[in-house]
Formats: structure tokens, C-alpha cells, sequence
């Protein structure tokens, strides 16, 4: 119900009388200021004149279920939302809802996490209100094998809505890292729920540092505010990755991962360099050549043979 009211205060600029609102939703009067009094208790500036009714004049920077879902347009991306306001990491919440069946787009929203997490047990630091702790959930059609790709199409996906919504150029550092101005901006966590060879489902975990300011960032980041001294709304940000994700994840499913590929190539930070992998398997040098269908790095070592790298850290050697 406070969806609606709140749709019907959000699409209209001036007054809009409690006989209309309460007559249109057939709810009381009674219920509809009960309403009000939640909605301005979440943070909602209303203001309420008699005789004239409710007018919004401000929304809190909120991550809301109500909030995302305004104007999203999009078909089963986010339109599902479980949204908590501290959690201790989205991906457990995210893991556990697609264990009990959550609809492929579920998406688990936190305002703050306490063990947000990256890979290989690193830490994620997810302060409050100030980023973005998203953990969508995929059932694709894909062999787990295949599943790295996804992480790469979210990447492609926040550069996408980062330049649409804040103007900037966002880049990529194979595999799952967001850059801005050679800082790290953001980075993607996919974990898989898997049998042999059958993907049942795939969380993809975005974290993405939005109107932190520089001294609550961790040494070598950076985020959207720090980078250009102006706040954005993280809900108009979110929505629009729910967007771009959606358009290329039914890209991929229809025809494949080369689209999603060519467009990773043009954002990454990676391609043509120098790099070092460092994994506990392998320590290898050589040129970062190209990425395969399925996400791989190709590495062509100074020997000339090429070479696949599926997992790992890599540093950029220059
Ligand atoms: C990542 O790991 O970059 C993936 C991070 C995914 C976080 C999201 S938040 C929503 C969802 N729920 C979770 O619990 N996780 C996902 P990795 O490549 O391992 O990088 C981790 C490293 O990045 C750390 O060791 C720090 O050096 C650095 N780091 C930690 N917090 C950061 C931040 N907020 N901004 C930039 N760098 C950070």
C-alpha cells in the first residue's frame, strides 16, 4: 500500500488531496494518514496541508524495495527485492533465498554489511548508506563452467549505467574489479549452487562504493563522489544496472556470450597490458591478449605460447 501512495505522491509534483488517494486505493482516511506517518517515519519528507492534501517534498537516499521498483522497467531484473537494512554479507542471504526457491532476478539489498565479503576470504568494507551491497540471483542456462562469464556481464552492466547515470568512465580489471581513475570503485563476487554439470543457480554480488567520502575508503579506492564531489542517488543508480543487466543477460542467453564479450573488451583496463597472475597454482607473466568466450583471460607468455587463465588475481605490470 505505501508502494502506491507513494507512486501517486512521486507522479504528481503539487498537492494531491487524501479524498483522492484514499478513494482511488479505497483505503480510509485513517489507514491512509497511518500510511503517511510510516512513510515519513522511513524518511520521507511529506508535507500535509488541509483542505490540500500530501505532497512529497524529498525521499530519503534509500535503498527501499518501493524505491527501486519505481519506474523500473524492467521484466524480472530487481522487480523482486528482499532488503535488509544491516546484514552480515548479501551473498548468504542471496544463497540461502535461492535455496528456498527465489525467482530468477531476486535481488538482496543491503544498506550495510558487517562481514561483506570478497574473494579468496577477503574482506569487503560496506559502510552504511553509502554504497551499493546487491546480490542478485540467475538461473541461467549456462554449464557452471561457463557461469564466469556472468561476472564479466554484470562489470559490462555498472560501467553501462555508471556512465549513464553519473557521466563517468568506469573501466574493468579481469576479472571481477571496477576501476575509476585507477582506483578501485567496485568490485563482483559470483558464486555458484551447482551439481557436476548442471548450474542450479548463480549469485552475482555487487558492491560499489557510491557517496562514500576519501577518508572512510580503504587504501587504493575510490568512489563516484570522491571522483567527481557530487552525491548520486544509489537507487537511480541501482535501477539502471538492473536495467543494463537484464538487456544483456537476455542477450546471452538468447545467442550466446560474444556480445557481452565484445562489450567487455571495450571497457577493459586489462586487454593488451602486461600482467602477473598470481594464484596459489601458478605464477605467470606474459601479454593479457584477449578474453575467451567463457570469461577466461588469454595470456600469451614470452615463450609465444598462449595460454588460459580461468581464476586468480592478476596485477597490471604496466
Ligand atoms: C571483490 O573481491 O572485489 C568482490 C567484492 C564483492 C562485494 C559484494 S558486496 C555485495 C555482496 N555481498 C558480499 O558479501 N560480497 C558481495 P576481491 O577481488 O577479493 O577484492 C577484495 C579486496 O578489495 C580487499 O582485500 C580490499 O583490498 C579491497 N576492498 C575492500 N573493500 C573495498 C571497497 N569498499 N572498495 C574498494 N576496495 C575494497
Amino acid at each position: 500500500m505505501q508502494e502506491k501512495i507513494l507512486a501517486r505522491l512521486k507522479n504528481n509534483q503539487g498537492f494531491v488531496s487524501g479524498e483522492e488517494i484514499s478513494g482511488s486505493l479505497k483505503i480510509s482516511r485513517q489507514a491512509l494518514w497511518k500510511h503517511i506517518q510510516d512513510l515519513k517515519d522511513a524518511g520521507y519528507d511529506i508535507i500535509a496541508v488541509p483542505h490540500l492534501g500530501y505532497r512529497l517534498a524529498s525521499s530519503p537516499d534509500r535503498l527501499y524495495p518501493y524505491e527501486l521498483r519505481y519506474g523500473l522497467d524492467t521484466g524480472y531484473i530487481g522487480k523482486n527485492i528482499l532488503y535488509l537494512e544491516s546484514v552480515a554479507s548479501t551473498m548468504d542471504a542471496a544463497l540461502q533465498a535461492g535455496i528456498d526457491g527465489a525467482s530468477e532476478g531476486t535481488a538482496v539489498v543491503a544498506e550495510a554489511q558487517t562481514k561483506g565479503r570478497g574473494r579468496l576470504g577477503r574482506q569487503w568494507s560496506s559502510p552504511k548508506y553509502k554504497g551499493i551491497y546487491m546480490s542478485l540471483i540467475l538461473r541461467p542456462d549456462l554449464p557452471p563452467l561457463y557461469t564466469p562469464v556472468l561476472t564479466l556481464l554484470v562489470a559490462v552492466g555498472v560501467c553501462r549505467a555508471i556512465k549513464e547515470v553519473a557521466g563517468l568512465d568506469a573501466k574493468i580489471k579481469w576479472p571481477n574489479d571496477i576501476f575509476l581513475n585507477n582506483k578501485k570503485l567496485g568490485g563482483i563476487l559470483t558464486e555458484l549452487n551447482a551439481e557436476m554439470d548442471i548450474t542450479r543457480f548463480v549469485v552475482a554480488g555487487l558492491g560499489l562504493n557510491v557517496n562514500n567520502d576519501g577518508k572512510s575508503l580503504p587504501p587504493g579506492a575510490t568512489s563516484l563522489y570522491e571522483h567527481s564531489g557530487a552525491h548520486v542517488s544509489r537507487a537511480e543508480l541501482l535501477r539502471e544496472i538492473f536495467r543494463k543487466i537484464e538487456e544483456d543477460y537476455g542477450r546471452l542467453q538468447r545467442s550466446g556470450s560474444a556480445d557481452v564479450i565484445d562489450q567487455w573488451r571495450a571497457y577493459s583496463t586489462t586487454l593488451g597490458r602486461r600482467v602477473r597472475i598470481v594464484s596459489s597454482q601458478q605464477h605467470l607473466e606474459g601479454e593479457a591478449v584477449d578474453v575467451d568466450l567463457d570469461g577466461a583471460l588469454l595470456l600469451r607468455l614470452d615463450s609465444g605460447v598462449h595460454t588460459k587463465i580461468t581464476s586468480g588475481d592478476i596485477v597490471h605490470c604496466r
